[in-house]
């Protein structure tokens, strides 16, 4: 399923429990307030029940107001919570063995540091790439080469997918990442951790809605054929 092509899907805000110091279902139904409309389950901890109750939140605040929603992880746990989607990293549950159990109508998301991995997600059916990490952060354990800018071109140019610049972004480097060709954004403590998700949000969106607007394309994440 491609991602829609409007500029509130160019943000998505992956919720962390660890670093926020709130539930995931807290953190969640403050972004959409704020106007996410794309979020991500993220929880390393391995608590399955918990991860799946979070899910099945989650899921049902983003129908409500037709927000998306995309597991980390966990295939299994987004089929089972009625998600839009899951989000699998290069050590997770390949791509094309995902694709088949999720059907056509579910969201794969895929993450990529090299040219060559994206390449091969977009082969293996993903709909859209997080590329990262963007800039140095310390959210993730066991972090592969920054990118920087010019990684970020270098992913641009290996693949037609969305790309999600994932990893150290903060408001400043927004007009930045989409500069190097990025479709939109994955942030964590930007926003999570901030005192108040709803306005990190809210300011996230706006600063995508008037980059969008200087780059001159067609705002939003969505492949080229989906509108
Ligand atoms: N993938 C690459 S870097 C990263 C992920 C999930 C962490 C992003 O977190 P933050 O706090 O936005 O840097
Ligand atoms: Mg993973």
């Amino acid at each position: 399923m491609p991602l829609p092509r409007d500029p509130a899907h160019a943000l998505c805000v992956i919720t962390d429990e660890v670093i926020s110091g709130r539930s995931h279902e807290a953190v969640g139904e403050a972004a959409l307030k704020g106007g996410a409309r794309f979020l991500q389950l993220r929880d390393k901890r391995g608590d399955l029940r918990r991860l799946l109750q979070a899910a099945r939140t989650l899921a049902q605040a983003c129908r409500e107001v037709g927000a998306l929603l995309v597991v980390n992880d966990r295939l299994d746990v987004a089929l089972a919570a009625g998600a839009d989607g899951v989000h699998l990293g290069q050590e997770d549950l390949p791509a094309a063995l995902a694709r088949p159990l999720l059907g056509g109508s579910r969201l794969l998301g895929v993450s990529a540091n090299r040219p060559e991995e994206a390449a091969a997600a977009e082969r293996a059916g993903a709909d859209y790439l997080g590329v990262g990490p963007a800039y140095p952060t310390a959210t993730k354990e066991r972090i592969r080469p920054v990118l920087g800018p010019e990684g970020l071109r270098a992913l641009r140019a290996a693949t037609r997918l969305p790309t999600f610049a994932v990893g150290g972004i903060t408001l400043e480097r927004v007009p930045e990442v989409l500069a190097a060709g990025a479709d939109g954004v994955a942030v964590i403590s930007g926003i999570v951790a901030a005192p108040d998700v709803a306005a990190a949000t809210r300011a996230f969106l706006e600063v995508l809605a008037g980059a969008y607007a200087r780059r001159r394309v067609p705002a939003g994440p969505g492949r080229e054929e989906s509108y």
